[in-house]
């Protein structure tokens, strides 16, 4: 917690918790809501670390949503994952109408081991609603030493490049690399993790909520205008990052996550939630790569990725996820603190025991 932090805390504004209270919160509006504890222990995992990261668009904020996707009447409460050995590289699990997380952890063992096994593994997660951000499970990956690539549609929110309406996802594309120290032992990997949408959708709505204007080149509101109202940009359409390049990320991610997995494009995604507003159904694709294998140990990869890292922040450059990881540092030690509107709306949801 910071100084501002603890300010706020004294004054009332905030709530404190722990990262235990967190956790606890967490699972008991889901087991309330009627998730099964198989369902409910990787989401609320997921939320914390959200929280415990400074995600504030991923974290407790994502609960009032996952208990509105739970109500759906096309969210299964009992989902039980099916994982399925397809070829020497590619797992399928079919996440049977629930959410991504525990389909991801039954599939996990398989999707390393097979990345070990033959240098390379791929994941394709169907039939998931999917609420939370890519760098918990690209962590869980570099923390085994693999690359990792994570992608996934969500709802069609975000207008093509030159266009006014939405088409595409805020469809986030993650990516992991692995680091040793000079002293032999693991730290930080770098992580990338962000939405091909000029910002999260999630920021969108916390725009909303502080009364914060948006930047300019994030929106379009339902005429096709720009827009800086994040109400208006949240009936309107959101724009994608980078112009045309963003837009086509985002495509590829469409494809790559939908049609090639044989699962819902964001367009179909929205169509199939019928103004549920539930968090996004659809697939999700994982890459995992082995160092030792594709190197061959024919050159010391970490040498030199550990150079361009340097050159990067010799010059005062700042590597992604740096933000997060001294977040992270100041909430294992502090605990977090949230708006108290965001806990007093979470206390006026059901809870279990
Ligand atoms: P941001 O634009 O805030 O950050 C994107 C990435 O860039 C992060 O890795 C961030 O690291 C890094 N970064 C930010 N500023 C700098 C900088 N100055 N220098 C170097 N790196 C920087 O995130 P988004 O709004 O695009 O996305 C937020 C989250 O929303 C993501 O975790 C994403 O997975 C999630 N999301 C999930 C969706 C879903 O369907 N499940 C859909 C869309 C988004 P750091 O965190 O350290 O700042
Ligand atoms: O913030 O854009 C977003 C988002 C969509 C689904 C989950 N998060």
């Amino acid at each position: 917690m910071t100084g501002d932090d603890l300010d706020k805390a004294q004054s009332g504004e905030t709530v404190a918790l722990s990262l235990d209270e967190v956790f606890a919160l967490s699972r008991s509006v889901l087991l309330a809501a009627g998730l099964t504890a198989e369902q409910a222990n990787p989401v609320a995992r997921v939320i914390t670390e959200g929280q415990r990261d400074e995600c504030h668009s991923h974290g407790l904020f994502r609960l009032p949503g996952c208990v509105q996707t739970i109500n759906h009447p096309r969210f299964n409460r009992a989902a039980v994952p099916v994982v399925e050995s397809t070829t020497a590289a590619v797992t399928r699990v079919d996440a049977d109408f629930g959410f991504s997380l525990p389909a991801l952890e039954a599939a996990m063992p398989r999707f390393v081991e097979k990345a070990r096994a033959i240098g390379i593994s791929v994941l394709a997660i169907n039939n998931c609603f999917h609420f939370s951000a890519l760098w918990p499970e690209i962590e869980r990956l570099t923390a085994q030493g693999l690359v990792a690539i994570a992608m996934t549609p969500s709802h069609s929110w975000v207008a093509p490049a030159g266009g006014t309406k939405g088409a595409l996802g805020t469809n986030p594309l993650a990516f992991g690399w692995p680091r040793m120290g000079a002293d032999g032992q693991p730290r930080d990997p770098y992580v990338f993790d962000f939405a091909t949408s000029a910002i999260a959708r999630g920021d969108i709505s916390l725009h909303k909520m502080a009364g914060k204007p948006l930047k300019e080149g994030w929106a379009i509101d339902a005429e096709g205008n720009p827009t800086t109202d994040a109400a208006a940009a949240l009936d309107g359409a959101m724009l994608t990052f980078g112009g045309h390049k963003g837009s086509a990320l985002s495509t590829m991610i469409e494809l790559l996550a939908g049609p090639l997995i044989a699962d819902m494009t964001s367009l179909e995604s929205m169509e199939f939630d019928d103004g549920g507003k539930a968090a996004p159904c659809h697939g999700e694709l994982l890459i995992a790569f082995d160092p030792t294998i594709l190197g061959g140990g024919s050159r010391d990869n970490q040498a030199s990725s550990e150079r361009l890292f340097g050159a990067i922040t010799d010059q005062g450059a700042r590597l992604p996820s740096l933000r997060r990881y001294e977040a992270r540092a100041r909430s294992l030690a502090h605990g977090v603190t949230i708006p108290r509107h965001l806990y007093e709306q979470i206390l006026a949801l059901p809870r279990a025991g």
